[in-house]
């Protein structure tokens, strides 16, 4: 599955206009609303955004994971909550879906998640399962042809905007780890559903996560992932892996955008008589911020590429969500430092970057888990 070049390359343009043009001069508005504009989000539908990941025969555009990575480095050189609206449709949210979904399935959900009709989120994190995801508690019990669902799934990005919900549960409450979990899709309009207020948060305003909480939900066994028990952790694993290299992009996407903001600032900026980036110290900090962003952007799309040429990409993809994102973190923080006390004032944009990106390193696996993953993967190579 691929664009071709061409259209690839005008879907680009395009992208990189809308972001100019309409993203960043919403910014404001996001931060003082704490929401998306209804007008940016229909803009995006327009635009095809919410089916870049979605096969061309169910109504997506049908990148490739190259061209998906290329495509939200774009959009993330705007305030991240842009991205957020989209993120989980075109991530986490339905690619379960793509990998493992019966064609009834498919059907069923993928050509209005594509259009933007209704968007999907990922429910794996629980209040007691945040890292380690196997022990999850939410259990789904087969009663006839129906489950029943009981649990809670915690800071769900999205859910208060989905129309389908990827829900990890157990199955075999006798097994306590991986395999006893299965995957369902379910309509969170589904009776016993609730879908809480948006979490308060650091950053990134305009995102909207909350806990869902599941009371007796019963839904019918075709809501089942794949039609098949027990591989709800395996196919979130995938989606998860899948899932870093676009948040790698997120990461190199926002932080090409914050050194901007320190460059421009340097460049402007006067002190002792001539501008501050004149100063070799301050060039300095723009030097590191630019070989960390050219390693950042050069590595994901290594890995992106070998995603599309079917090889394992588990452990690269641990690497660059790792790499990219604290990488993100010290782009933010060196541009805080040029800006001065400028830096400190919500005036500039780059105080509310700082914030913004400091999710990057903890969700989707914090940079721990993908030590944790790369270390085992090593040690695997080694030990067979
Ligand atoms: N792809 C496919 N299968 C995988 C996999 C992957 N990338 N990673 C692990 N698995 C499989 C293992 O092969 C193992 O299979 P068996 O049951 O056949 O033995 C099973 O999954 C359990 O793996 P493991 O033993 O490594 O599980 P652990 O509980 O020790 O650790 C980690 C798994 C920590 C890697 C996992 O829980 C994780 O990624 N946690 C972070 C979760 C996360 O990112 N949350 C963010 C919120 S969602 S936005």
């Amino acid at each position: 599955m691929a664009l071709d070049q061409e259209t690839y390359s005008q879907m680009k343009e395009a992208v990189s206009r809308f972001v100019r043009e309409r993203l960043v001069p919403a910014e404001d508005i996001v931060e003082q609303t704490n929401d998306v504009p209804e007008d940016i989000i229909e803009e995006m539908k327009e635009l095809g955004l919410f089916g870049l990941s979605i096969p061309e025969e169910y109504g997506g555009i049908g990148l490739n994971m190259e061209q998906e990575c290329g495509i939200i480095h774009e959009i993330c050189q705007a305030s991240l909550s842009f991205r957020s609206v989209i993120g989980t449709t075109v991530g986490i949210g339905s690619q379960g879906l793509v990998m493992t979904g019966t064609e009834e399935q498919k059907q069923q959900y993928l050509p209005r998640l594509a259009t933007g009709e209704i968007s999907s989120s990922f429910c794996l994190t629980e209040p007691e399962a945040g890292s380690d995801a196997a022990s999850l508690k939410t259990t789904a019990i087969k009663d006839g042809d129906d489950y029943v669902l009981n649990g809670t799934k915690r800071y769900i990005t999205n859910a208060l905007r989905a129309g389908m919900l990827t829900v990890m549960a157990r199955t075999d409450i006798s097994k306590k780890g991986a395999s006893g979990v299965s995957a369902f899709l379910i309509d969170p309009a589904t009776p016993g559903i609730t879908i809480a207020k948006a979490d308060d948060k650091m950053g990134q305003r305009g995102t909207k996560t909350s806990d869902v909480i599941f009371e007796d939900v019963r839904v019918p066994k075709e809501c089942l992932l794949g039609g098949v028990e027990g591989q709800g952790f395996y196919t979130a694993m995938k989606v998860l892996d899948r899932g870093r290299l676009h948040l790698s992009s997120v990461a190199t996407g926002i932080s090409e955008r914050i050194l901007h903001e320190g460059l421009t600032y340097a460049a402007d900026r006067k002190q002792f008589g001539q501008a501050i980036g004149e100063f070799q110290l301050v060039q300095a900090m723009l030097a590191d911020s630019q070989a960390d962003l050219y390693a950042g952007t050069s590595m994901t799309l290594d890995a992106a590429r070998r995603y599309d040429a079917g090889e394992d990409i588990a452990m690269l993809a641990a690497c660059c969500k790792m790499f990219t994102t604290e990488a993100a973190g010290r782009i933010a923080d060196k541009a805080v430092q040029i800006h001065g006390g400028a830096g400190y004032m919500s005036e500039y944009k780059v105080e509310r970057f700082y914030r913004d990106v400091r999710l990057l390193r903890l969700y989707e696996g914090t940079t721990q888990i993908q030590q944790l993953v790369i270390g085992r993967n090593m040690l695997k190579s080694v030990n067979g």
